[in-house]
């Protein structure tokens, strides 16, 4: 499947991201722990240069644990300072706040140096569509000040939130980038929910999705959720699927895109089980 989404929003997103990130010290880059590595935008990681970073691998409650664990080494053997989080739980922030702290305590010992004293620290957070940017910074403000939604492109502009005397954060919308050159990582990603659903195929993206869990050997929470038995197509899946949650057309087929949907919120919302897309690379 040859998927791509670079509407005119993100462009200008980009740009105002370009003008802010002088004013900041330290960029969170959001990755979706289920696939680190497609998740991450080429284009964030240039924006950053020069800047302290830190990656959060979010949604890890939704990955597999061990596959985690392995990205995260992964990540920290090429010297990022890496952490997992479920951003909707207050579970290893103060360890994140100690770290973002840490990242910037050379700015603030050059600021103070120069005689600037108390200077907050700015910090970006940036990352694809969805990856819950907004959710973690609510988290870490202890109140819902960013808008959040279980779709693609809900933070429309930049937003600074003030935790305290000495902590700032940037909520950032979510951006891709102009091509994705490998499709199987556009594929990732609209399997994830960060592409708007309005450019894909539900049946297309839904067989895609089976038959990548399959490749992977990850077909047993699918087949138990569903009661799926013997051998069946990726297709085949979706017409039981259908039956079996009673989408059914007037004439009693299967309403392969209603149960094309159901399997895509499910996978999203971890019910097939916690399942990781990508392997580290070797
Ligand atoms: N299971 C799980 N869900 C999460 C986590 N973080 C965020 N979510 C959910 O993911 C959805 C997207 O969260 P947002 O915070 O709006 O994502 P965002 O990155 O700000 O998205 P955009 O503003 O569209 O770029 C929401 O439904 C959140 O509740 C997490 O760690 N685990
Ligand atoms: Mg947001």
């Amino acid at each position: 499947m040859n998927i791509q989404w670079y509407p005119g929003h993100m462009t200008k997103a980009k740009r105002a991201m370009q003008e802010d990130v002088k004013a900041v010290d330290l960029i969170i880059e959001i990755v979706d722990a289920r696939a680190p590595m497609a998740t991450r935008n080429p284009d964030i990681e240039s924006l950053g240069q020069g800047k302290s970073r830190m990656i959060v691998m979010n949604k890890a409650d939704l990955a597999d644990e061990e596959a985690s664990a392995a990205w995260a080494r992964w990540f920290q053997s090429k010297g990022y300072t890496c952490f997992l989080m479920d951003a909707r739980s207050r579970k290893n922030l103060k360890q994140l706040m100690a770290s973002i702290d840490k990242a910037c305590s050379e700015k603030r010992e050059r600021d103070r140096k120069r005689g600037i004293l108390n200077r907050p620290v700015r910090a970006m957070v940036a990352g694809i569509p969805n990856v819950g940017k907004s959710t973690l910074i609510n988290t870490i403000a202890g109140k819902s000040t960013a808008k959040t939604g279980n779709k693609p492109g809900v933070t429309r502009g930049n937003q600074w939130i003030r935790l305290n005397k000495s902590v700032e954060l940037l909520d950032t919308p979510g951006i891709l980038w102009p091509k994705f050159e490998d499709p199987k990582v556009g594929e990732c990603i609209a399997f994830l929910g960060s592409i708007s659903e309005m450019i894909t195929i539900p049946e297309e993206l839904a067989t895609e999705l089976i038959r990548t869990l399959k490749e992977r050997n990850s077909c047993s929470g699918l087949e138990e959720r569903f009661g799926l038995e013997g051998e069946l197509t990726p297709s085949g899946i979706l017409d039981c699927i259908a039956e079996k949650r009673g989408c059914l057309g007037p004439g009693g087929e299967p309403n392969t895109e209603k149960a094309a949907g159901i399997l895509m919120n499910e996978f999203r919302a971890g019910m097939l089980g916690r399942i990781t897309l990508e392997d580290v690379p070797e």
